[in-house]
């Protein structure tokens, strides 16, 4: 770093630290004369790097407040890691002349070849306060993005370090380098594109250059970015790439197809504010903060294990023995941002870890929730998941078998090996500065009442080994089943059986697809009588042609609209479901992808039973119960599903009912009843 460039950092983090200080006091602060100051300020503002701003009236003395622009407080996190790494390189060189030997500090630019200390501080993208407070105020002028939930998650993580050496979501370039090779342009390790997508309607307005200002969904302004980039991706590859197949079976693939915008838009973020979190708040931490906590406990040596499940025994014996093994403490990292579809929600889930925590030694383990957008990529998620441990100060990680494995592909087999994430995170480990840990897989060995390694186990003849697996634990919750404790903790075991009861007692929707005329809302309304007889549960019918007088009155029948009136009955039915009610849907709903969406917002909740009332299109013309069909053939009704518009047939329902060939009215008793077996047979309804 040179002495121009130190003088610089120093202004810049003034500016940052006092934008309302005289000239006179930065100057001070600076450690230069005022001259030499003004000089500097002069040069600093022909950059681009600070700006002027007039303070309100009532302060009369000091009209101007100095402000960073975006470009200064990028500059000063860049200088930040050039002045560290300087400091770094002095205090290393005092500490091998007082003891004889380095001390392991490795300056920061150079830390993806060496192990990296764990303890300093890394930079943030947040101004101070003052000009956070500022910039909130000139934001509001600019136009805004309204993030989604998965790019708040990213956006606090690019903000508060977790995602360093990122300074804002990726240009054009570096998301090549990242899908090609992994790496940035400047050549660091970085397997996963952290991108800003957008409508196609919203990139055009905009110009590279301009400023935007990134809002939460209640609109607050969390970060201006200024746009260097904006580009078309090519998601296939990117699919291809990344995530390893280009299949709408894997989450990531699905979301990049079915919801992510199709631009993307790159550049610096400046951060404002962190994103407001009203839910354990005590246990959410920055990686400074945890940084900072290390420090505070001595902790030189941590092991990270990250989990999107509930903790049961085997898992506390193996993070563990992990630590032992390593000689360092624990942090349990859980994952509370967006995970795969249909896990345990995270409040429940903290509810059991707190529970857990206590079964550890004293002072041994912490926990700290992570507010991460997974991927399910599973090699490339597993080395993205160490460099944000590393970032948080942790100095090793859980690798288990199959990390963050998306499941199986649409050909019924699984994306990636059972050990490719943890073949890949080796290859990449020194270079990232993180240790693996192998993932032991421990089971209960009955005679000895305890948890053994089955690798370790030399009388596996002889013994009884137990294992209970994900899939059976959710069966015997579904089912109200016992859960033996050497499995698991009573008080994990209560939680659990309190927000998932049995799934007789659980809400879920039926949601029936079909032609118009196909006999959905007959069947439907017999069916809600039916349950209604049979009591426990509110019942709510969301027919089609009920929520289009009332819900989406204003709706036609566009794919835009039908796709907005469809998420609309999804969302109602997924707070019915969430709530313990039986919700009945009874639309066209002619998309595959659109069902598909709604099937994943509501099997958070409980049960999703799609049934296709499979008539065909000229049974259904030949009934015309409405007179519909026969007005959408001459042409005085456009978009007519079936006709005149396209009806995805549904590939793999719960349930088909024929009603080709069957009067509906006459044997709707029948078809009702085929969905009441369906519900028996999986356990959504049961005898008292
Ligand atoms: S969608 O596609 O799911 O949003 O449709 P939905 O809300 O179920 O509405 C379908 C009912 O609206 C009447 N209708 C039409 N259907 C299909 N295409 C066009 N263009 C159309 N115009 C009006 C029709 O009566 C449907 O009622 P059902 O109960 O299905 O017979």
């Amino acid at each position: 770093m040179t002495n121009e460039e130190e003088a610089l950092f120093r202004l810049l983090r003034q500016v940052n630290l006092t934008p309302r200080a005289s000239q006179r006091d930065m100057a001070q602060a600076v450690g230069v004369s005022l001259g030499r100051f003004n000089g500097l300020l002069k040069s600093a503002m022909t950059s681009g790097f600070i700006q002027t701003s007039d303070l309100d009236g009532s302060d009369r003395r000091k009209r101007v407040a100095y402000v960073l622009t975006h470009r200064g407080a990028t500059e000063q996190a860049r200088l930040t890691d050039h002045f560290l790494a300087r400091k770094f390189a002095e205090y290393d060189a005092l500490h091998a002349e007082l003891t004889g030997t380095s001390s392991g500090y490795v300056p920061p630019n150079n830390r993806t070849t060496l192990m990296q200390n764990n303890l300093a501080p890394i930079p943030e993208l947040y101004v101070s306060y003052d000009s956070a407070q500022k910039l909130k105020v000139e934001a509001g002028d600019l136009t805004s993005h309204d993030l989604t939930p998965r790019q708040i998650c990213d956006l606090e993580l690019l903000m508060n370090g977790g995602f360093n050496p990122l300074k804002g979501f990726l240009s054009e370039a570096d998301y090549d380098s990242v899908v090609d090779t992994m790496r940035l342009t400047t050549g660091e390790l970085w397997p996963m594109p952290i991108t800003l997508d957008v409508s196609e309607d919203f990139a055009s307005g905009l110009e590279i250059g301009q400023d935007i200002a990134l809002r939460d969904q209640e609109g607050v302004i969390l970060a201006t970015m200024t746009i260097t980039d904006r580009w078309e991706p090519n998601k296939a590859k990117e699919a291809e790439k990344v995530f390893g197949a280009d299949d709408d079976a894997h989450p990531a693939v699905n979301y990049l197809h079915n919801q992510a915008g199709k631009i993307y838009l790159g550049g610096p973020v400046t951060g404002i504010q962190q994103p407001v979190h009203y839910d354990f708040r005590a246990r959410r931490d920055t990686p400074n903060e945890l940084r900072a906590y290390f420090r505070k406990m001595g902790w030189r040596k941590v092991v990270a294990f990250q989990t999107r499940n509930p903790l049961h025994r085997a898992h506390q014996e193996l993070t563990f023995r992990a630590a032992r093994e390593a000689q360092a403490n624990l942090l349990i990292h859980p994952v509370v941002g967006l995970t795969k579809p249909g896990d345990v929600d995270h409040f429940t889930r903290v509810r059991c870890y707190e529970a857990v925590l206590d079964k550890y030694p004293a002072s041994t383990t912490s926990m700290s929730l992570l507010n991460l957008a997974m991927r399910m990529a599973g090699p490339r998620e597993a080395v993205w998941h160490g460099l944000i441990r590393k970032n948080h100060g942790c100095t090793h990680f859980i690798v288990g078998r199959d990390h963050a494995g998306p499941g199986s592909n649409s050909a019924g087999e699984d994306f990636y090996g059972p050990y490719d994430a943890q073949d890949l995170f080796r290859e990449h480990q020194e270079e990232m500065g993180i240790e693996m840990v192998d993932f032991k897989h421990m089971v209960w060995v009955d005679e000895r009442a305890q948890y053994e390694a089955i690798d370790e186990i030399e009388d596996k003849d002889k013994v009884t080994i137990l294992n209970i697996s994900g899939t059976e634990l959710r069966r015997r919750l579904a089912e109200g089943l016992e859960i033996p404790e050497w499995f698991s903790f009573p008080e994990v075991v209560k939680e659990l059986r309190r927000t998932k009861p049995p799934r007789s007692k659980q809400g879920f929707t039926v949601f029936f697809t079909g032609f118009s005329g196909s006999g959905k809302s007959t069947i439907a309304n017999a069916l809600m009588v039916k349950l209604m007889e049979m009591g426990g549960r509110p019942v709510t019918l969301l027919d089609g042609d009920i929520v289009r007088k009332n819900l989406s009155s204003e709706l036609g029948f566009s794919k835009e609209h039908r796709d907005l009136n469809i998420r609309r009955i999804g969302y109602v039915a997924s707070e019915i479901t969430k709530n313990g009610g039986i919700a009945i849907c009874a639309p066209i709903a002619p998309y595959a992808t659109t069902r598909r969406a709604v099937r994943e917002d509501i099997e958070s909740f409980g049960a999703f039973v799609e049934v296709h009332v499979a008539t065909s299109i000229e049974e259904c013309e030949r009934r015309d119960r409405k007179g519909l069909y026969k007005l959408a053939r001459e042409g005085k009704i456009k978009e007519f599903t079936g006709i005149s518009d396209p009806y995805d047939v549904p590939v793999d329902p719960e349930l088909r009912v024929e009603t080709e060939n069957v009067d509906v009215d006459v044997d709707v008793d029948n078809c009702a009843h085929q969905v009441l077996l369906k519900l028996e047979s999986m356990g959504l309804i049961a005898a008292e």
